[in-house]
């Protein structure tokens, strides 16, 4: 058996379980907990064998060939490979429905001292709402002495760029949805088809509905997007449908939002998505499930 799932709602009575069951060399692969139908914690700790860990490690784990999913999520600093003969700054964007914390996001990514580190970071604003809904993002700049650029229409694109072109990281940001929500879309869409950025993360706020998630993350895969950040987990710390989708969606994560201070509430999402890529292979190799 490669993973075992031992669940119950005292996590120490688990522990001893795994022990008994799988000798007290085991190894405990990830711990998740979530609220029960009765609203109590329960706990699901997925272990394995010392054998059986090591082969998964290796299957999972961000070296040495890798599960395809963390692979692609590699260490906090680590962005997208450069690819061969790419020149100029790595563009980042971030799309995702109205006030789930995209600009909040960029805010702390580009203030943060663990992330995008010694890398010289721009900031550019696509903003189709032609009124200037841009404050906030400029305050962050300011705040931080950032160049941002402001993008109102196609013709801003390339003198931007041209203008952010000593950055080696460009932040992209989206307006969630304008006054003309479909045409806005299509324009978001048509200016990130045009910058062709490195990455482009699915913003959702923690706390949906898996079939609301799995939604969003469809409706999204037209502006190309190639991860996904969940934020707002402070308010829902037990929440793990939005790793459980990506998992499943094979996006990968990078970073989650637990607050609105910027830039302390970022954290690396290594180790969440790691559980759920866990349960997902869990579930797919369908083991008899040990209750405690
Ligand atoms: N509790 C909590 N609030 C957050 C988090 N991230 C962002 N927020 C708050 O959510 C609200 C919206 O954040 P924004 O960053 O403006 O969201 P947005 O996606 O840029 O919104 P639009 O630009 O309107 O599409 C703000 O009040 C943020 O402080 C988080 O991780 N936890
Ligand atoms: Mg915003």
């Amino acid at each position: 058996m490669p993973l075992e799932s031992f669940s119950g709602p005292a996590v120490d009575v688990l522990l001893a379980r795994v022990r008994t069951q799988l000798g007290p060399e085991a190894e405990i692969i990830a711990v998740r907990s979530e609220a029960g139908p009765d609203g109590r914690k329960r706990y699901q700790v997925i272990a394995a064998d010392p054998e059986a860990a090591e082969l998964e490690r290796r299957r999972m784990g961000t070296s040495g060939g890798g599960h395809p999913l963390l692979r692609a999520a590699p260490g906090r600093t680590d962005l997208a490979r450069r690819r061969e003969g790419d020149k100029g700054p790595q563009l980042i964007a971030f799309v995702g429905p109205t006030g789930v914390g995209k600009t909040t996001t960029i805010a702390k990514l580009a203030t943060h001292p663990d992330y995008l580190k010694g890398r010289k970071v721009g900031l550019l604003c696509l903003d189709t709402y032609r009124v200037g809904a841009i404050e906030q993002i400029r305050a962050y700049a300011e705040i931080a002495a950032l160049p941002l650029e402001v993008v109102y229409e196609g013709s801003d694109l390339a003198p931007a760029l041209r203008r952010l072109g000593d950055r080696d990281v460009i932040l992209v940001d989206t307006p969630g949805r304008g006054p003309r929500a479909q045409a806005d879309a299509q324009q978001v869409r048509q200016w990130l088809s045009q910058l062709q950025p490195a990455e482009t993360h699915l913003v959702l706020q923690s706390g949906l509905q898996r079939a609301v998630a799995d939604r969003m993350i469809e409706a999204h895969r037209a502006h190309g997007i190639t991860h996904l950040v969940a934020t707002k987990l402070d308010e829902a710390p037990d929440d793990w449908t939005l790793f459980d989708a990506a998992a499943e969606a094979r996006l990968p994560m990078r970073w989650v939002s637990d607050g609105q201070e910027v830039p302390k509430d970022l954290r690396p999402a290594a180790q969440r998505l790691l559980a759920a890529v866990a349960a997902l292979r869990l579930r797919a190799a369908e083991p008899a499930e040990v209750l405690a």
